[in-house]
């Protein structure tokens, strides 16, 4: 539901002369045959494959190809078997030179801007979403980059430690050219300047928007700013918990304490802002206990929806160099990279056993019983909240469906069948 913001800076980008088609493959169908001359392709690490495939396509058919995104940056070697040139990094700043280079037949192999400049108004046109998909929600970006270089996350690596601002004038008139109500702020953390937060939180109050965003937990600890959120629109917003474990905690140092993060909770909750948690199961101090902990942990503690992920080693972080240095990836198959598919060898346990556990926390966490339990800390917004819980039960219930169907067929030991819900 969400079109994704790198491909519209993109036409923004691209000078009035050229033409440009954007193809979304989440719904749109992408004609191999199109009549064009360049061809620029955005992927992450699990749908890289996907990418190599089309550009591949492409380039026998003649075409010039162009790759950027997430994974391209992290592996341009990788990418460039399959494209004429790739973009390390953002597009800004290199995207108009790589088109001239193209034109004047001297396009190079990689490029790349550490600084580009943001102050910058890039033109975006949503109208075509605005008509078709009417429930979109916009995307808009005011930061990039990110201070806290956690281990398992590769965006500092990309974007920087610093964080970099997109004015808010450029925001505001993002909001009013797309004639949209419903956004996302994309950001790693809304509040990650919290100046140019309250600048920006000030600015969408007569706006009246609805947004949801991402952010840290340290939110809850300025009350002014949860308020002027609230007021700006913010109806939700994603907080990466990762892991609910005090080990854990210490480790990849993302919380405080358990103690002040149940308090941060209860504070966002009662301002009316629903949360969505992320946690990660699959660190080293991870047993078959922390499955239980965590739902305990979400469910007492109301979370409005939860993402249940399995750590991802991905490329160009230290998980992942860690990882395979001790000989515990099981393959470098990025199309199992997806936050959904156990990738390594857990510490405390078998691969299988870490991918049954998530998919039972995350059944767990999505009964019936754990909706209703989990309404009287959002009764605030009771009509998103069961909205977006049906919507991620029927997701957990399709996950559940499938790892059965691979337990009673596959086994990797080759025998038949196994009763994986005493796991
Ligand atoms: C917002 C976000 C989401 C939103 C996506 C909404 C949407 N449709 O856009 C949601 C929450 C839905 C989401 C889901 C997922 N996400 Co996400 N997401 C992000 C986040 C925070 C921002 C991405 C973004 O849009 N940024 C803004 C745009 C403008 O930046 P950009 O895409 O990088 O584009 C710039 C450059 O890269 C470049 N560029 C990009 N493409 C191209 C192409 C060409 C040709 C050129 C020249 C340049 C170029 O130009 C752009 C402007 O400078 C990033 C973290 C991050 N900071 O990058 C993670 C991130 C991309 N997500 C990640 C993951 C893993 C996922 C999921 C797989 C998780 C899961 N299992 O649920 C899913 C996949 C969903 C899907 N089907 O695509 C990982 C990817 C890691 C990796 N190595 O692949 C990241 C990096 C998070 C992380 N910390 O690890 N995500
Ligand atoms: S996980 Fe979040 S806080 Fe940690 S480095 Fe990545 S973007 Fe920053």
């Amino acid at each position: 539901m969400i079109p994704q913001l790198a491909l519209f800076i993109l036409q923004g980008l691209t000078p009035k002369k050229h033409e440009v088609k954007i193809v979304e493959e989440e719904y749109m169908q992408l004609d191999l045959d199109e009549e064009c001359d360049v061809v620029g392709i955005s992927c992450m690490t699990s749908n890289a494959y996907r990418g190599y495939r089309i550009a591949d396509a492409f380039r026998e058919k003649g075409k010039k190809v162009v790759m950027g995104g997430v994974h391209p940056s992290l592996l341009p070697d990788e990418a460039l078997a399959h494209a004429d040139a790739v973009v390390i990094g953002e597009a800004e700043g290199v995207w108009e030179k790589i088109l001239e280079d193209i034109e004047s037949d001297n396009l190079q192999q990689r490029y790349h801007e550490p600084n580009p400049d943001l102050d910058r108004y890039i033109p975006k046109d949503f109208s075509t979403l605005s008509k078709k998909r009417m429930y979109n929600l916009v995307p808009l970006q005011t930061s990039r980059g990110c201070p806290y270089d956690c281990d398992f996350c590769c965006v500092s690596n990309i974007f920087g430690k610093k964080i970099k601002l997109i004015p808010v004038k450029h925001v505001v008139k993002d909001i009013q050219t797309s004639g949209a109500r419903n956004f996302i702020f994309l950001d790693d953390n809304i509040i990650g300047h919290k100046k140019y937060a309250r600048e920006l939180f000030t600015a969408l109050i007569p706006l009246k928007i609805r947004w949801i965003g991402q952010s840290s937990i340290s939110f809850a600890r300025d009350l002014e700013l949860m308020k002027l959120a609230k007021k700006s629109g913010c109806k939700g917003l994603f907080i990466g918990l990762e892991s609910v474990l005090d080990t854990n905690i210490h480790q990849y140092n993302k919380l405080k304490s358990l103690e002040d993060t149940q308090q941060s909770i209860r504070k966002i909750l009662k301002m009316g802002i629903m949360i969505q948690a992320s946690v990660i199961f699959g660190f080293d101090d991870d047993t078959h206990e922390t499955f239980g902990q965590t739902i305990k942990f979400l469910r007492k503690n109301r979370i409005s929806v939860a993402s249940i992920n399995a750590l991802t080693p991905y490329p160009g972080t230290r998980v992942f160099d860690k990882l395979k240095e001790a000989g515990r990836l099981l393959h470098e198959k990025w199309e199992y990279y997806d936050h959904h598919t156990v990738v390594f060898q857990p510490k405390n346990m078998t691969p299988l056993e870490l991918q049954i556990g998530k998919i039972k926390a995350k059944t767990d966490f999505s009964k019936i019983f754990s909706i209703a339990e989990r309404i009287l800390g959002n009764l605030r917004m009771p009509v998103y909240y069961i909205a977006a819980n049906l919507g991620y039960r029927r997701l957990a219930i399709a996950e559940n469906r499938r790892m059965r169907e691979f337990a009673s067929h596959q086994l990797p030991d080759g025998s038949d069948g196994m009763d994986w819900r005493h796991i």
